[in-house]
């Protein structure tokens, strides 16, 4: 299985063919929960923790009731909805004036960041912005309930094994129950890592030798750097810029012949790869600075003669972190705000 960054791509999981029937929850719960303990015991989780991680844990039918509302993928249908009514609920003035608070806020923390991990503060807090509104939506669920639920659940219980067992080493670090708190799927902390990709990739960024993504601003955006660059995130590039097209331009002349390999839908949304300069002959013009080498996808998000955007690698790094082309293209304009 691919390994998972994020929630998006656990939401990406979700989207499975409607006729994929629930497992059947073959033993009770309780019996289940002590399969999760063997298991936590195993891989070194020290006694303590798997007890108050799962002292009184039951069901939660609520996160049943939400993992079973997930669209299924195979009826989607060919339309899109259009980008600005989007972009207008997601930069709006309170997330762009929040967002240029933190920035500054952060100044110091960011410069240093930026050195070390090679990614703009503007894109870390735009990422933060969109994830939990700057910290202030983090999710309430407890995390060994949603979790231990979700295995049982059996739908998926090779993934949600695996992240329970994730969470109990988490909690091994000195965190409480308590703390552990977030999303039904079990994205937790101001960037909603699952708790695997907290364990790969959060990182100290203040200097005390944890990695505390509930309650840190510095930890918070040095682990989001840490993700953007084990993503393949490329130093001095913009994620994109905004470009003319010519009035009798063909899109469809430059369609991607590449299947990728996880969301398709997405991606397949992104004209074929070209230097800037091949695109330019074409009569499509960067509104911005870029290097004439650079390579380029084209997307017009609502169409032929719509705005357009000349996307860098750097657009798929974020796309990794959450792979929707409303979110990240909400994210780089937000991070373009919060830059100004
Ligand atoms: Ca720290």
């Amino acid at each position: 299985m691919k390994y998972l960054r994020s929630f998006a791509s656990l939401i990406a999981l979700f989207s499975l063919p409607a006729s994929v029937p629930l497992a059947a929850q073959d033993m009770s719960f309780d019996q289940y929960v002590q399969i999760l303990q063997a298991r936590s015991r195993a891989e070194g989780v020290s006694e303590a923790t798997i007890s108050r991680m799962t002292a009184g844990l039951s069901p939660s039918n609520r996160v049943i009731e939400l993992d079973e509302s997930q669209p299924g993928g195979t009826s989607q249908s060919n339309r899109f909805p259009p980008l600005a009514p989007y972009i207008a609920s997601h930069v709006d003035t309170a997330r762009i004036s929040g967002g240029q608070r933190e920035y500054r806020n952060a100044r110091s923390t960011l410069a240093r960041i930026e050195q070390d991990y090679g990614v703009p503060g503007e894109i870390l807090v735009a990422i933060w912005g969109h994830e939990t509104a700057y910290g202030n939506v983090t999710g309430g669920f407890d995390l060994s309930q949603a979790l231990a639920t979700l295995a049982w659940e059996g739908r998926r219980r090779d993934l949600f094994e695996e992240e329970f067992v994730a969470l109990m080493k988490v909690a091994d670090k000195g965190y409480s129950r308590s703390q552990l708190k977030g999303s039904w799927a079990g994205a937790f902390g101001y960037p909603q890592f699952l708790p695997s990709v907290y364990l790969r990739l959060a990182t100290d960024g203040d200097g005390d030798g944890r990695a505390d993504i509930m309650n840190n601003r510095a930890d918070t955006l040095a682990s989001i750097a840490n993700y953007f660059r084990d993503a393949g995130w490329r130093p001095g590039q913009p994620w994109g810029v905004s470009a003319y097209v010519p009035r009798d331009f063909t899109p469809s002349r430059y369609a991607t012949k590449l299947d990728a390999p996880v969301c398709e839908r997405v991606h397949s949304r992104h004209s074929q790869y070209k230097t800037v300069d091949e695109w330019q002959a074409l009569g499509v013009q960067p509104q911005r600075p870029l290097a004439p080498g650079t390579l380029v996808s084209l997307f017009q998000p609502d169409g032929p003669g719509s705005p357009a955007w000349l996307l860098t690698s750097n657009y798929r790094v974020i796309l990794e972190y959450n792979c929707s082309n409303y979110y990240a293209m909400s994210v780089g304009l937000l991070a373009s705000e919060i830059g100004s």
